[in-house]
């Protein structure tokens, strides 16, 4: 906590480290009450760093130091200094040993990063600054190591000692304690270091490795979680054989281990050879988790095993640079997942989930570029532009430079800096020396802000048989770039002849037609491309499979959106005309509603999802995408001045329409389907997660007509299921009904069922929570006093407060500003406790732009509010200061 402002850091004043420490040889002597960590580094002056021999400064916070020694020499108190933040001395010589012993406070530590406590277990959280809470260091990722580790704890408390890489001793010492040493043979930067202790089980497999290597996999888990570990390890198993495969990258130790812990500050973390994982990301079973939970699973487990090569082999050289390894590392987590489910229902999510939540931080005011050039604290910026919008970047190298020219790039970028940390103009100077390409402004994605509009006008000339599409780019001001030079945008297309069929496609000056899909290179802010041989219109299908991160608009008219919606051979873009279609009529709905004017709904709309409801050859998943109507967030980020309760009543009248004119066919899909949930127990499979969610999304329409016998259907799936998939989503929509007895039942039911497992429980609380009936705010205040509530539990407070603020509109934005009085409460409370967690919560607070006037000064009077209260952490110093400028 300070009271001056923090620093900012810049990307420009980057210098190499003074000093490198070859070796780094931990020990830990952990306490319930206190932990004593003795550090010996073995070190040297940077040969990179200039000349002379400069202060050493090594970072540290929250430590006690005990003692320090140089080469073996105890130094008195005069032979170093300390600050807050430092401990600084002066090496006599270029090479030499520095050693520390410092006492820290594991079982005080509510932030959750450096050494903690979750529950019984002792384990650490290091990314990004967060080793030097455990002992003095250079706690930078260019500061890569060869780390030993000794852990000692009191036996029968704590019978696993974890640490990375491999075990090569242990022990048993008199007093009833004992201890582990653990080796990595890896240099690594001190963020990727963790260690664990706790009475823990595990579950343990096998991998054999494409070179024909064994590897141990071990996930550890607390003993009431054992049955919940298989989906984890066989997703595992499946990331191991699919990193070999697709990128040609195997696994480097002899054990692989992932333990999972309650209390944690996001998903996971890929520590080398230990990965910390947040329980609700590792542990998964058809009971108490749903479909979409298992997915997560899936995924994570992926990215940060994917890690293990993007980010700890090769990893970064400083912060900036995270997207090197967070933007990557999606764009792997990404395809692994498309391989394994539906590709084209896995785009679908991503991209609806970037457009709604990375574009409005795009346009907010911590709008930052995927390579960031300025910092106050690192960890705000752990964000959906480094890591999803970062993602889109990589992609587009991918659709660029064609999957065999992405993998040569990919292969050399390995192969010629593994061991290094590295920068993301390293990543592409890979891409352009294997592809013999100039990528000297594609690289603009990585330093401008903002997401780009791009224009499309098409002009066709039937005498010539030419049609002219025009590409007119534009990116807005974003804070600290007023201007932004033109990016490189490609557009993946086709032109679509009166059947739908492609068309074969030649460019004004082309010897002949080539293929009928292709990517355009868009580079200057206008640019026009004529294709030649048309003697019908066509109707362009534009970014497909939305291939750049950009704002597309086209004057696509309703037909030609129903059209397209039916015809186009690119599964995504025809989601993608349904969702445009929707959002143009709901669009109308909003302005009826603002007027004061009854609402009529375009019978257009029925009419589209009444042919996707018919098409006997669609993926369920697909259909189950195409009936979702755009979610009220992106309503809200696509507003100039967001309305709340217009656009809720709106997508509420839309969605009850469409439950009254298609109630037989979503019955009929209901019923279906439900007799095969019924009938067979529950798979974790795309073609079962496909079914689910035709399922549930059905019942959630059909339960708008408040039939009995829907209502009875709700109650039978709620009860008599073997899933949680099934369970929740009953449970949710009888939240979301006039039922209140039934409601009130179901829930109190379901608290008593599964109390004892805080998973279930977080489920529980996060569909109250984003309940949209009158009187939200009070529920979720009553719901603060459960005695499974905790706001020291990062899980707990997504799924209540996190849940309220960000997926409950109506209720969050209650006209008389309590919501936010509410959120601005909760986040000064967890200032002092958990200030990532706190700085995460804010973000619904600094979009205030986005609403009316009323609105605006109640939002910014409670972020003003914040910043009075005193002590703020650097973290939510920086969101409030900069949501204000
Ligand atoms: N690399 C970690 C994120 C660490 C966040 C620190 N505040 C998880 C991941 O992206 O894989
Ligand atoms: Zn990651």
């Amino acid at each position: 906590m300070r009271t001056e402002q923090p620093k900012t850091v810049y990307l420009k004043d980057y210098q190499a480290p003074d000093y490198l420490i070859d070796e780094t040889h931990l020990s830990f002597e952990l306490h319930e009450d206190r932990t004593l960590v003795q550090a010996r580094l073995a070190m040297r002056r940077n040969p990179a760093g200039g000349a002379g021999l400069p202060p050493l400064v090594l970072d540290g916070q929250q430590l006690e130091l005990l003692a320090v020694t140089l080469d073996g020499r105890e130094l008195g108190v005069h032979e170093y200094q300390l600050d807050d933040s430092h401990l600084s001395l002066q090496p006599e010589r270029a090479e030499f040993v520095v050693e520390t012993r410092v006492c820290i406070h594991p079982e005080s530590n509510t932030a959750l990063e450096g050494l903690y406590k979750s529950g019984k277990m002792f384990c650490t959280q290091c990314e990004a600054e967060g080793f030097r809470k455990i002992t003095y260091y250079l706690d930078r990722p260019d500061v890569m190591s060869r780390f030993t580790t000794t852990l000692s704890a009191e036996q029968q408390r704590y019978p696993v000692l974890l640490s990375n890489g491999n075990p090569v001793a242990s022990g048993n010492t008199d007093n009833g304690r004992h201890w582990a040493t653990w080796e990595d043979p890896f240099r690594k930067p001190a963020y990727l270091f963790a260690l664990v202790a706790g009475d823990l089980w595990c579950v343990e497999d096998e991998f054999t490795t494409l070179s024909g290597r064994r590897v141990t996999l071990r996930i550890y888990v607390e003993p009431e979680n054992i049955d919940k570990c298989q989906h984890a390890m066989d997703s595992l198993k499946r990331a191991m054989r699919w990193d070999e495969e697709t990128y040609g990258r195997e696994y480097d130790l002899d054990i692989f281990m992932i333990v999972a812990v309650n209390d944690f500050n996001m998903g996971a973390m890929e520590n080398k050879g230990l990965n910390i994982f947040n329980s609700s990301a590792v542990l998964a079973k058809a009971e108490t988790a749903t479909d979409a939970a298992h997915q997560r699973v899936e995924a994570i487990v992926a990215h940060e095993y994917f890690h293990n090569w993007s980010g700890n082999r090769v990893t970064c050289r400083d912060w900036f640079q995270l997207s090197l390894k967070e933007g990557f590392t999606v764009f792997r987590d990404a395809g692994f997942s498309a391989d394994m489910n539906s590709a084209t229902v896995k785009r679908i999510e991503d991209v609806a989930y970037l457009r709604t939540h990375q574009f409005a931080e795009d346009a907010g005011p911590m709008a930052h570029s995927v390579r960031p050039d300025s910092y106050m604290e690192i960890s705000n910026f752990y964000t959906l532009t480094v890591y999803e919008k970062g993602s889109e970047v990589v992609g587009m190298l991918r659709t660029l430079l064609g999957a065999e020219g992405f993998r040569r790039g990919s292969d050399l970028y390995f192969e010629r800096h593994d061991g290094q940390a590295v920068t993301c103009d390293d990543f592409v100077k890979a891409m352009e020396d294997a592809n013999g390409v100039d990528l000297t402004q594609f690289k603009r994605w990585y330093a401008q802000a903002g997401t780009p509009c791009l224009e499309v006008a098409e002009r066709y000339d039937a005498a010539a048989g030419t049609c002219t599409l025009t590409f007119r780019q534009s990116c807005p001001p974003t804070p600290g770039q007023a201007h932004k030079e033109p990016f490189v945008i490609p557009v993946a297309l086709a032109l679509l002849d009166g059947q739908g069929r492609e068309l074969p496609l030649r460019l004004a000056g082309e010897a002949e037609a080539a293929g009928s899909g292709r990517v355009l290179a868009v580079t200057a802010a206008e640019q026009a491309f004529t294709f030649v041989d048309l003697p019908e219109r066509p109707l362009p299908s534009l970014l497909r499979d939305f291939s750049a991160p950009v704002k597309l608009v086209y004057p696509y008219s309703r037909d030609q959106l129903m059209f397209l919606m039916q015809h186009d051979s690119d599964g995504f873009n025809r989601w993608e005309a349904g969702q445009q279609l929707a959002v143009q009529v709901l669009q109308e709905l909003v302005g009826q509603q603002q007027r004061g004017e009854s609402m009529v709904l375009d019978r257009r709309l029925l009419a589209a999802l009444k042919s996707v409801l018919e098409n006997e050859g669609l993926d369920p998943a697909m259909v189950a995408e195409m009936l979702s109507l755009p979610g009220e967030a992106y309503l809200i980020e696509i507003s100039a001045v967001a309305d709340v309760e217009a656009i809720h009543a709106a997508r509420e009248f839309a969605r009850r329409e469409i439950a009254g004119a298609l109630y037989e066919p979503l019955w009929q899909h209901y019923r279906s389907n439900r007799e095969v949930s019924r009938q067979s127990p529950y798979v974790a499979s795309a073609e079962h997660f496909a079914r689910r969610a035709l399922q549930n999304i059905a019942l959630s329409y059909l339960m708008l007509s408040g039939k009995p016998e829907v209502l009875a259907a709700c109650q039978d799936q709620y009860q008599a299921t073997d899933n949680m998939t099934e369970r929740l989503a009953a449970l949710a929509v009888l939240v979301n009904s006039p039922f209140e007895a039934e409601k009130a039942k179901a829930l109190a039911m379901f608290a008593d069922y599964f109390q004892d497992d805080p998973l279930v429980m977080d489920q529980w609380f996060g569909v109250q929570a984003g309940c949209p009936l009158p009187g939200g705010l009070e529920r979720v205040q009553a719901l603060m006093e459960h005695p499974a509530f905790t706001l020291k539990n990062p899980n707990k407070v997504r799924a209540l407060i996190g849940a309220f603020a960000n997926q409950n509109h109506v209720n969050f934005h209650r006209a008389d500003g309590l919501g936010y009085r509410f959120l601005a409460d909760q986040v000064i409370m967890l200032n002092a406790l958990n200030p990532q967690i706190a700085a995460r919560q804010l973000a619904p607070l600094t979009r205030w732009r986005k609403y009316d006037a009323a609105r605006q000064v109640l939002m910014r009077a409670d972020l003003e509010r914040i910043l009075a209260c005193g002590e703020l952490s650097s973290d939510v110093y920086e969101v409030v200061s900069k949501s204000l400028a």
